[in-house]
């Protein structure tokens, strides 16, 4: 009954929520674009650092800082938990959109090819001051003072304290070993998705965050650098290249714990206002489910995580371009 409905509702031209994904999207490796398609993403990046926030989160004054809310708002909920992947996925997929829908880009979301630059971030070329990022932290506060985001304030952070803030960094060649090939391989020989989560969520995770260092290497703030979006891309790469393997059950079926910590290494602690995590709208028990609502705070619409499972389900629809 559901599925004619739903043909009813296609026939009826309505249905671009259920259509098939004919065309997806070509999300591409950073070091494979082109010089001008690198300009055009980090101008886009820049333009949603300019644009005034819209939706009254807290502190947010743009719209850049309105995506870095909903990490912020829910950390707890959606680290070390089973919604991690689905939970990143669907917030790459928001802050692509308002690139495309509100800055103009052309493009989709690029991700940075990490394993080829593990052990030697310094190096890589994400870090260039005109088609890259900026480099490294420089003095007392390590505030990046190269490239196209060296004058942005944040103003959410570090961590659930909100202060006007330079954008930070402190790379570490040693910590960016994390990412290596050999690590993501030992992911994706996993079977099961209570294993195969916390080993993306362990290394390769870390590797990025730790590598970068600085803004980065906060677990509740770090999309206050425009590196985030980059490494959580690549990471849905790898976690789409786990689900591809069995395409047919890791798209239909999740797991894990919705009990979040009370604390963990690299996360400030959980302020006593904010309640421990123990489930979420459409899935209330402490097991993940796919009825578990992903919150986007009104940066995109909500849905939930069986509705994001397929990155060519219908809702999304996208490839990842091998490097
Ligand atoms: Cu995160």
């Amino acid at each position: 009954m559901a599925q004619i409905s739903k043909l009813v509702a296609c026939l009826l031209m309505v249905c671009s929520a259920f259509a098939a994904c004919t065309n997806p999207a070509k999300r591409r490796a950073w070091h494979t674009l082109s010089k001008a398609e690198k300009l055009e993403y980090i101008n886009a990046e820049l333009c949603l650092m300019k644009k005034p926030a819209r939706l009254g989160l807290p502190a947010a004054k743009t719209r850049f800082d309105e995506l870095q809310a909903i990490h912020q708002l829910q950390a707890y909920a959606t680290h070390f938990v089973g919604a991690f992947l689905p939970f990143h996925r669907m917030m790459m997929y928001a802050h692509e959109s308002a690139l495309r829908n509100e800055c103009n880009y052309t493009g989709y979301q690029p991700y940075w090819y990490e394993q080829q630059d593990a052990g030697n971030f310094r190096n890589s070329v994400l870090f260039d001051a005109t088609y890259g990022f900026g480099g490294n932290g420089v003095g007392a506060n390590g505030c990046i003072a190269t490239g196209p985001f060296a004058n942005y304030t944040n103003s959410l952070g570090p961590g659930y304290d909100n202060t006007q803030h330079c954008i930070n960094r402190a790379i570490s060649d040693q910590t960016s070993t994390g990412s290596r090939q050999a690590n993501v391989d030992a992911c994706l020989r996993l079977t099961t998705f209570e294993t195969a989560w916390p080993c993306i969520e362990g290394q390769p995770h870390t590797g990025g965050h730790g590598g970068v260092g600085g803004q980065m290497l906060n677990g509740v703030s770090s999309p206050g650098d425009p590196l985030f979006y980059l490494h959580h891309t690549w990471l849905d790469k790898v976690f789409w290249d786990w689900q591809a393997k069995d395409r047919a059950t890791r798209t239909t079926t999740i797991g894990g714990t919705n009990v979040g910590p009370d604390y963990s290494p690299g996360f400030p602690p959980r302020p006593s206002n904010i309640p421990k995590p123990t489930g979420a709208a459409g899935d209330p028990g402490t097991t993940t489910t796919l009825g578990h609502v992903l919150n986007m705070y009104g940066n995109s619409p909500n849905r939930t995580i069986g509705d994001v499972l397929d990155i060519q389900g219908g809702f999304l629809c996208y490839e990842y371009v091998e490097p």
